[in-house]
């Protein structure tokens, strides 16, 4: 079943607990990037920690392989189980990132493509499929590819097989979560969601679009 994964960009601590605890029964994972982490503070993860929910660090990490490996030390020593690494900057790059995951019993995913417009400028034209290969041939647990673009999650899927598809760009960047759903492992949404009246609610309506 395709799960949902709630992707927490606000800034101040007290909405993000609250937005978290009220969604936490209809969503399966919880990613957490800069904003939030800047705005709040890393022991944002110990505090989202009682929900008992994976929490993904989307940190895009994107550095040399000691810098990488310091950074996903510091990340799953935070509470994090999961950390979004970049690709671009080559295999011993990525592998740092998956050797501290699997180090803590935690996962790696590597960015093969990304949902903005602008992402075509470098990842199409073959760049997506090398860091989709990349993604396999450095043990990564899977990638994050673009629910703005299903046809490139097709292509994308079929260099990767079982691994995990991580999906951002539906709702607030256009994509249809009912057609991302059958071709990912997970639907990330954001802004529909934290933004919605009652985020509750709306979790449990894309929750319920995601699995029917
Ligand atoms: N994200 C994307 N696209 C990518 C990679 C990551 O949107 O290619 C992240 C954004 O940084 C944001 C979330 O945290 O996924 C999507 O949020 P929203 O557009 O649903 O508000």
């Amino acid at each position: 079943m395709t799960e949902l994964i709630l992707a927490l960009d606000v800034l101040d601590r007290k909405s993000a607990i609250a937005i978290a605890e009220a969604s936490a029964p209809h969503v399966d994972a919880i990613k957490i990037g800069y904003p939030l982490v800047l705005a709040a503070g890393l022991g944002i993860a110990r505090d989202l920690g009682g929900l008992g929910l994976p929490l993904i660090a989307d940190f895009k990490v994107a550095d040399i392989p000691n810098t990488n490996r310091l950074i996903c030390e510091q990340v799953f020593a935070a509470g994090f189980d999961a950390i979004i690494a970049h690709g671009f900057t080559g295999s011993d790059a990525a592998r740092a990132c998956v050797a501290a995951a699997h180090e803590t019993g935690g996962a790696c995913y590597i960015v093969a493509e990304m949902s903005h417009p602008g992402a075509t400028e470098f990842f199409h034209g073959g760049t997506a499929e090398r860091l989709a290969e990349l993604a396999v041939t450095s043990r990564a647990d899977g990638i994050i590819a673009p629910a703005t673009r299903p046809e490139r999650i097709a292509v994308l899927r079929g260099i990767i097989g079982s691994r995990t598809i991580y999906s951002p760009g539906v709702g607030a960047q256009g994509g249809d979560p009912a057609v991302v759903a059958r071709l990912v492992d997970g639907v990330i949404v954001g802004r529909s969601i934290y933004e919605a009246p009652d985020p509750a609610a709306e979790a449990e309506r894309y929750a319920a679009r995601i699995r029917q």
